[in-house]
């Protein structure tokens, strides 16, 4: 047995959190090296859709590499077990520790596969914070919310946005302090009915969707509107930012909208193009324009990778939405299928 093997302070044990998962308002769209994003984006963790992970580990002398086992739902996953080893292998040089315990990873998610909901920034901002926390509990070094949020970008770009609740930014811009290797808080005092929002999730389609974030990210490397997608994504961010700290409705929604739309103009305009967005899709997003209008109710729509649409609205109008959701929007949903959500605190370690 080596120095180093020998200096763990602990031979088993095992950990638990709750992770969110989270909806950017401004959209992470295109990557470089190692899930460093083109652009900046923003977005907001959700408090209701989560992921629970647990990990077991135990010593194992005979170990001379990572060994470890996935369970998703309780039925091992050998398919997700492939991905994971991509990410063990991006982070065993930080975790030597990793090379000398086998780990059961077990986890669940309180909502559907494929519901427009990112399961992946969840899971992993989840399986960042029990790794960190084996971290500390085999050699005592504490890691900061920054170092975790690091950690789960290296899994999948968005989870990064996960370690944190409330509203986040991901991606380096000119007017903030904010890093292309992990998220950050915003700090600046936002306004209540930002801090209430609710996101009603409509479930247009489960479908398994055709082409996977992971490639379509790809497609930005050689797209046509890549420089004019990162300036109009810098230019939303800075405005979003104001716009949270005034209490500006019709500003969000212009942002919100955008953005969303914007996201599935670039998929559309791809080499190759494609689509993710249902016609179902495109006359819930009529309709919400429709209520708006004739209404006047600040409720607006934000969209995924993904047909499902995410209906925005402040906590204090959640009666009417709720109303026009049940009878207008809900007949063009999979099934009559939805989720309520809103703005969450973030994760949560259960002992
Ligand atoms: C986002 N999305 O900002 C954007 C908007 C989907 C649309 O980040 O390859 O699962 O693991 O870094 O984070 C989805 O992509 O992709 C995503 P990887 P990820 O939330």
């Amino acid at each position: 047995m080596t120095q180093k093997q020998t200096a763990y302070l602990r031979k088993e044990g095992v950990v638990k959190y709750t992770c969110p998962s989270n909806i950017a308002i401004v959209k992470y769209w295109g990557k470089t090296d190692i899930q460093i994003p083109l652009n900046p984006s923003l977005s907001f963790s959700l408090k209701h859709s989560f992921t629970q992970t647990s990990v077991s580990y135990f010593f194992d002398s005979a170990n001379k590499g990572l060994r470890f086992s996935f369970y998703f739902e309780q039925k091992k996953n050998e398919k997700f077990e492939q991905k994971l080893s991509v990410f063990f292998d991006r982070i065993t040089d930080k975790f030597s520790w990793l090379n000398h315990y086998n780990l059961k990873i077990e986890s669940q998610n309180t909502f559907p596969h494929s519901s427009g909901i990112a399961s992946s920034a969840s899971s992993y901002a989840a399986l960042a914070l029990c790794l960190s926390k084996i971290h500390q509990q085999l050699t005592g070094v504490e890691l900061s919310c920054e170092e975790i949020s690091n950690l789960a970008r290296l899994g999948s770009g968005s989870a990064c946005r996960s370690v944190f609740g409330g509203w986040n930014t991901w991606g380096e811009f000119t007017q903030k302090k904010s890093s292309n290797l992990h998220a950050s808080h915003l700090h600046e005092h936002l306004h209540a009915s930002f801090a209430d929002i609710q996101d009603t999730i409509l479930i247009v389609s489960k479908d398994k969707k055709e082409v996977s974030s992971t490639a379509g990210h790809q497609l930005m490397e050689n797209h046509p509107y890549k420089n004019g997608r990162i300036q109009q994504a810098n230019k939303n961010l800075v405005t979003l930012i104001e716009v949270l700290k005034n209490g500006d409705w019709n500003g969000f929604i212009e942002v919100a909208e955008s953005e969303a739309l914007s996201l599935h103009a670039l998929m559309m305009s791809s080499t190759p193009s494609y689509t993710l967005l249902l016609p179902n899709s495109i006359k819930i997003v009529q309709l919400i324009r429709e209520f708006r209008e004739q209404n006047k109710i600040p409720v607006c729509f934000t969209i995924d990778a993904g047909p499902n649409i995410h209906v925005l609205y402040p906590a204090r109008n959640k009666k009417e939405v709720n109303e026009f959701i049940q009878n207008d929007l809900l007949p063009y949903c999979d099934d009559k299928n939805f989720i309520n959500d809103e703005l969450g605190t973030g994760p949560t370690e259960i002992n």
